[in-house]
């Protein structure tokens, strides 16, 4: 069986620790150790205030079982001089099983694929210089996608914030009709952008300039009565049509440099009192193919947009996406994905569920 682990360490020598622990493990007679990746530095992930990680994965082969290899691994710890004081404290090795072949192992000692890995980047990007096309066999993924998914950051799952999923793309791509279907499969509420309440919504998109900036605060303080922090719940599970970033996206189109500064002003006050969220969803099309959607959907106020506002739209978004952090956001291209087909949609719906909390 080919197996995974990785290992940690920020006491002592690092370094050598976790060669010690490689050479321990190459020492047991059932197992050999074909690939190493580089030792990365990482910045400690949890609230505890510790020093620097030292992190690394190794791939295994072996012919014992699941269970007792993390017999030998924690074994090894002891030798090492691990002591278990604090969860998530500073440690000298900690050795965990990543992945055993594709088994999936849900036993009070042993979760096997590791719980957190698809959330670290500590794992994920040396995992992917060892074993970048092996796939997480319940996410089903290769590991180059989860760990694109991350932009480099590291996550937990946090019951204490609002659950909150937004979805993000141009107009037209289907964030409404994904999102429908996401709530169904998940159970839980859809909030839709106010666009039909918008009552600047036709002069604006008839070009009317003097109008942008009511226009688009009109959208703020809707945003404010959706997705504060204030009005979702701790651990409640939510959806939203939209992302909020895209305001700025939005405002840097459509405001003039003066109707910017007051918009500014807002957004500034506005913004610290949004709740993140905690999983997004990124929905990509064509330009031509939305619009195409949007001439069949027939909002009359729509039907001005032309091929190249929408690149200019996609362009942003391609920008927003390549530097995202804030959380996990999964990309999805229509090609490959429909919004409509119930398979689809309850695929993902299963995957968030390894990215989200739910009760
Ligand atoms: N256990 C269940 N599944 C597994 C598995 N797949 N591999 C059980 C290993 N052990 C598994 O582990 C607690 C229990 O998990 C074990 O008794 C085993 O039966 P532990 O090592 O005793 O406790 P821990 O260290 O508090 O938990 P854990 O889960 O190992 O810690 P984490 O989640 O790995 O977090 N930041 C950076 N940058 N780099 C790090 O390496 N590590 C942590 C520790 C926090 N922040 C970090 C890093
Ligand atoms: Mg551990």
């Amino acid at each position: 069986m080919t197996a995974y682990i990785a290992f940690g360490s920020n006491v002592g020598d690092s370094a050598e620790l976790v060669k010690s622990a490689l050479k321990e493990l190459g020492n047991l007679e059932e197992i050999t150790v074909p690939a190493v990746s580089e030792f990365i530095k990482t910045k400690p992930l949890g609230e505890v205030d510790q020093p620097q990680f030292l992190n690394a994965v190794a791939k295994v082969e072996t012919s014992i079982g699941a269970e007792k290899l993390l017999k030998c691994t924690q074994q090894i710890e002891r030798l090492l001089g691990r002591e278990r004081h604090q969860k998530w404290g500073p440690r000298t090795i900690d050795i965990d099983i990543l992945l055993y072949g594709d088994e999936i192992v849900d036993t009070p000692k042993l979760t096997v694929p590791h719980s957190q890995m698809h959330l670290r980047s500590f794992v994920l990007t040396p995992m992917c210089e060892i074993g970048v096309e092996v796939v997480h066999p319940v996410l089903r993924q290769p590991m180059s996608v989860l760990a694109k998914r991350l932009g480099g950051g590291d996550f937990y799952i946090d019951k204490n914030k609002p659950q909150l999923i937004s979805i993000a793309g141009i107009i037209g791509v289907g964030k409404t009709t994904l999102g429908q279907g996401l709530s169904k499969a998940l159970g839980c509420g859809l909030i839709c952008e106010a666009y039909d309440d918008n009552p600047y919504m036709d002069a604006a998109y008839a070009g009317k300039q003097d109008i942008a900036l009511d226009w688009q605060l009109y959208f703020l303080i809707s945003r404010l009565k959706q997705i504060s922090k204030d009005h979702l719940e701790s651990g409640g599970l939510y959806i939203s049509d939209y992302v909020f970033d895209k305001e700025q996206i939005y405002a840097n189109k459509v405001l003039t440099s003066e109707q910017q500064k007051v918009y500014q002003e807002d957004y500034a006050r506005v913004e610290p009192k949004i709740a993140d969220p905690v999983l997004a969803i990124y929905l990509k099309d064509t330009p031509a193919a939305c619009l195409e959607r949007i001439k069949k959907r027939n909002r009359a106020y729509e039907q001005q947009i032309e091929v190249g506002q929408l690149e200019g739209y996609f362009d942003d978004y391609e920008k927003l996406f390549a530097k995202w952090n804030k959380c996990p956001a999964i990309t999805l291209d229509v090609e490959k994905f429909n919004c409509l087909d119930e398979k689809d949609v309850c695929r993902l719906a299963d995957e968030t569920r390894s990215y989200v909390w739910t009760s």
